[in-house]
């Protein structure tokens, strides 16, 4: 690897190895052992394909040593973007076994973004699935391999045209590597980050285990759990809180759904007995209001996670009525830290707040703009470092200096307040980014796409609360040719090769941008003016 992954220091690794944080487990190891464990339990159910725990493991050491006789070399980034389907089980644990480091990018992600993430990374390989939810990802490919050359392998579920089949994908697993070093880097999420384009969060098969087994317990999830995947798969909430990968770890099922909505997600929840999942809070609002006409049994449902967005109180009274089932509220990111509340809390704090902390090291600071840390039950600014949350993003200098303070927190962007027992109430955030039904937007990021049409003279991105998407993206221009329509606008940036939820909502021209007596104004103060007038005369 190019640039050296900036890790915890020596005595905080000290201190997580001897607390029993990280134990020296690594994915394809605890793969091994529960394929060896209960090798015909069920580990994945794709539509009418169910996979045991031995044909699973099975088949990613195949694709480990297929992935390996294509001439990839362990430690390598491979960009993979696959839905919710089996094959994305078989594929990043082939890949954690070679040693090959999955960057996991989004089904929405279109060239830009994934130009971006494979350069970023230097990335050897993209591995997708033929299409998904209508779109060619093998045309993706094409641009992608003609914009970034080092991409030098392209691995294809399905019909794969030119490239390499994912099932000829394979090879004889005798001369397969031992297993990866438990402190290196297992997979690089992606953040939904406040400024520029998405930065990359290395995760090590040690901090990263512990954060979904100590999920496990707070979830009380078992061998004989059953956890529907209704989010994006690559999503860090549902991989980890407690998510797909918990599921695994415990040597229970995971049941992939192709989309969430309840048309998809009752009648699987019904036939495969589903009793946990996770789901963004307007996704929650549309079970909940589905389920008075809804005639599925669901009631081996146990408990909702709801998170990536705050859950209104209004909305979190109504889970267990509505729905029949116990409700978690967890408060994560994918650079580490999550909170949970958990299943014995009294329902004003499972109503009224986002959780604590999964470890008792993880270290919270809420803190005013000079960095001093305010009183229990004052906003401030969350930083946080502790056992599973990392010290930098990879290979991105400006970032890290940004985001993290000289000892190592992470500068979370989150204003919070900090309640009696640790528990957390998410208030707002100090970034401009738009949370549009949990997919975090960055403001700087669209506007740059924008700024980049010849007939925009200038624009600025805000939130605007939204009853259905919590938020959705608003964008003000400033037209500098005659006519310009915001259908245009909205279809030229969609050409442009970006994921469709990025695309602004709303567009509202404007002839120009009120500015101070003093002349000169931030971004920021730009954007939050925008917002106020739009939402005074709205
Ligand atoms: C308010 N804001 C929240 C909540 C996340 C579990 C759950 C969620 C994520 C996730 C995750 C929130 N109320 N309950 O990775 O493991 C906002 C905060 C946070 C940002 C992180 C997990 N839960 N948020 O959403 O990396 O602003 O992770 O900093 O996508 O989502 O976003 P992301």
């Amino acid at each position: 690897m190019k640039s050296v992954e900036q890790r915890w220091p020596d005595e905080f690794a000290r201190l997580y190895r001897e607390a029993g944080y990280w134990r020296g487990e690594t994915f394809p190891g605890f793969l091994r052992d529960r394929a060896a464990e209960r090798p015909d339990a069920i580990a994945v159910v794709d539509g009418a394909r169910r996979w045991s725990y031995a044909e699973l493991h099975r088949r990613a050491e195949a694709h480990a040593a297929g992935f390996l006789a294509l001439g990839l070399v362990p430690g390598q980034r491979v960009v993979v973007q696959l839905g919710n389907i089996a094959e994305f089980f078989s594929v990043v644990f082939g890949l954690f076994r070679a040693g090959l480091v999955p960057v996991y990018s989004l089904p929405a992600h279109r060239l830009t973004e994934i130009v971006h993430l494979a350069q970023r990374s230097e990335a050897a390989a993209y591995i997708a699935g033929e299409d998904y939810d209508g779109f060619d990802y093998r045309v993706l490919a094409r641009d992608l391999r003609d914009a970034v050359p080092e991409v030098r392998h392209v691995v294809i579920v399905g019909d794969a045209q030119e490239f390499m089949a994912l099932d000829a994908c394979v090879a004889d697993t005798a001369n397969l590597p031992a297993d990866p070093d438990p402190a290196a880097v297992a997979f690089m999420q992606i953040s939904g980050g406040s400024t520029g384009l998405p930065k990359l969060i290395p995760r090590t098969h040690d901090d990263y285990i512990y954060s979904f087994r100590a999920s496990n317990e707070i979830c009380s999830v078992t061998q004989d759990s059953v956890f529907l995947v209704a989010l994006p798969a690559a999503h860090n909430f549902p991989m980890s809180s407690p998510g797909h990968m918990g599921a695994l770890y415990a040597g229970a099922r995971v049941v992939l759904s192709l989309a969430p909505n309840p048309d998809f997600t009752f009648p699987l929840i019904e036939r495969e007995r589903v009793t946990i999942t996770g789901l963004v809070p307007p996704l929650a609002l549309l079970w909940m209001q589905a389920a008075p006409t809804n005639t599925r049994d669901l009631s081996s449902l146990k408990i909702l996670l709801v998170g990536g967005a705050k859950f209104i109180p209004e909305a979190a009274k109504r889970v267990r009525a509505t729905l029949g089932c116990q409700l978690q509220q967890v408060f994560g990111m994918a650079e580490g830290l999550v909170n949970y509340t958990r299943l014995n809390d009294p329902d004003d704090i499972v109503i009224h707040t986002q959780g604590r902390p999964i470890s008792p090291d993880d270290e919270v600071l809420v803190v005013d703009d000079q960095g001093r840390e305010v009183e229990e039950g004052k906003p401030g600014y969350l930083l946080t470092r502790g056992p599973y949350t990392i010290r930098a993003y990879h290979n991105d200098e400006a970032a890290n200096q940004r985001s993290f303070t000289p000892d190592g927190y992470y500068r979370t962007g989150d204003v919070v307040r900090r309640l009696a027992g640790g528990y957390l109430e998410v208030l707002g955030r100090a970034g401009d980014h738009i949370n549009r039904a949990g997919e975090k937007i960055s403001a700087e990021e669209i506007e740059d796409h924008l700024l980049a049409h010849s007939g925009v003279f200038d624009a600025a991105i805000v939130s605007i609360p939204d009853p259905t998407l919590g938020e959705r993206s608003c964008a003000f221009v400033i037209a500098q040719e005659e006519g310009l329509k915001s259908s245009t606008l909205k279809a030229w940036m969609r050409k442009r090769g970006i994921a469709a939820f990025k695309v602004p909502d709303q567009i509202v021209f404007v002839d120009r941008f009120e500015t101070t007596a003093a002349g000169k104004v931030s971004r920021k103060e730009l954007r939050a003016r925008l917002r106020g007038e739009f939402l005074t005369q709205n």
